[in-house]
């Protein structure tokens, strides 16, 4: 059975162009710093984000981990949006490397300057030191929302009053620069360091980078090899980071129409809850009133199409690459018939 595969953007299969574009790339030694394509591939990150460098690393987990390290002490205390995945989904990375621990402002993901004041520490040496805020945009977990630019340059007006440090995390910042129109260099702008990856909506294999000043991307390449993220012929790899800038961001507005149409059709389910205002990129968040999440993922996968659970009652698709808008529209009536089928188990 040909399979529909919606549980993330980081299922895709490299094209044979890309392929192609990995197997012809020239290579070095990247911890001798002579690999010429990843040299070439975080010049251009750096100059498409407008920062002075940027450092080629294996995933966004690593990515984020980097930004912690450089810009806290053990025993901080970090701001983010709930469900950050800096925080929820990178095995608790940042309490063991970093030792820090997270303090959540607002709901749902995307929160505003008052809140990010309400979550800080205020100074006093029994309490956490808050020194950095963690911005996730898109935000995954709120469903593949685009973090309002306004708000965030108001985040950064009051968070650089406090003397805090400000990192982005942009796993999907090319679908919030894709849906909301603005260049990357402006959601960037506000932000001492940026994570950005190219292995989920881009459909590169692998990798991330991290960018930021001299200084600071100079202290994460030290971290990046302490982690044992120094990659020897890396270029590899980078050659299907660059083949994905340059060819696979113009396409990303189909993901989003693929995204709506799913939600559309699977909103219109009795027991689906779909917001379909959130519904602003590549993600839909499906909540279930009378189903189980695991039940409706088996009776989908029955049917030839997978998807994740992000809750016992709620469910994650993710439209990419590798799903065209006819395949998502078929995804959305099996998976509106499986949520149909298995009401009533919850
Ligand atoms: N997200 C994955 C899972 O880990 C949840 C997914 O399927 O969406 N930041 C954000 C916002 C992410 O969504 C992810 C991956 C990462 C960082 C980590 O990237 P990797 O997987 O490369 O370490």
């Amino acid at each position: 059975m040909d399979l529909i595969d919606l549980r993330s953007d980081t299922v895709t299969q490299p094209t044979p162009a890309m392929r192609e574009a990995m197997a012809r790339a020239e290579v070095g030694d990247d911890v001798y710093g002579e690999d010429p394509t990843v040299l070439e591939l975080e010049r251009r990150v750096a100059k498409l984000l407008g920062k002075e460098r940027a450092l080629f690393v294996p995933s966004g987990t690593m990515g984020n981990q980097l930004a912690l390290l450089v810009h806290t002490r053990p025993g901080d205390e970090v701001i983010i949006g709930e469900g950050a995945h800096c925080a929820c989904y990178e095995s608790g990375a940042g309490a063991a490397w970093s030792g820090v621990q997270f303090a959540v402002a607002g709901k749902g993901g995307l929160f505003n300057a008052d809140e990010m004041e309400a979550a800080l520490e205020p100074p006093a040496y029994y309490l956490p030191n808050s020194s950095l805020v963690a911005v996730e945009n898109t935000h995954n977990r709120a469903g593949g929302r685009v973090f309002p630019q306004e708000r965030i340059v108001g985040i950064a007006e009051r968070a650089r009053r406090h003397g805090l440090a400000l990192h982005l995390d942009g796993a999907r910042l090319w679908n919030a620069a894709a849906a909301s129109g603005r260049p990357l260099d402006e959601l960037a702008a506000p932000f001492d360091t940026v994570n950005v990856c190219f292995s989920k909506g881009l459909g590169a294999p692998v990798g991330s980078a991290l960018a930021g000043s001299d200084e600071l991307i100079g202290r994460a390449h030290r971290f990046r090899k302490m982690l044992g993220g120094g990659m020897r012929q890396a270029g590899i790899l980078a050659a299907g980071a660059l083949y994905a800038l340059e060819h696979h961001r113009e396409r990303l507005a189909e993901d989003h129409r693929a995204a709506r149409a799913i939600a559309e059709i699977v909103g219109q389910v009795p027991g689906a809850r779909v917001d379909l205002d959130a519904v602003e990129t590549n993600i839909v968040n499906i909540g279930l009133a009378r189903a189980r999440a695991d039940a409706v993922i088996e009776a989908a996968r029955e049917r030839g199409v997978l998807i994740s659970s992000i809750a016992p009652h709620a469910l994650r698709g993710v439209t990419h690459l590798d799903v065209s808008g006819e395949q998502a529209r078929r995804a959305a009536e099996t998976l509106a018939e499986a949520i149909a089928g298995t009401e009533g188990a919850a």
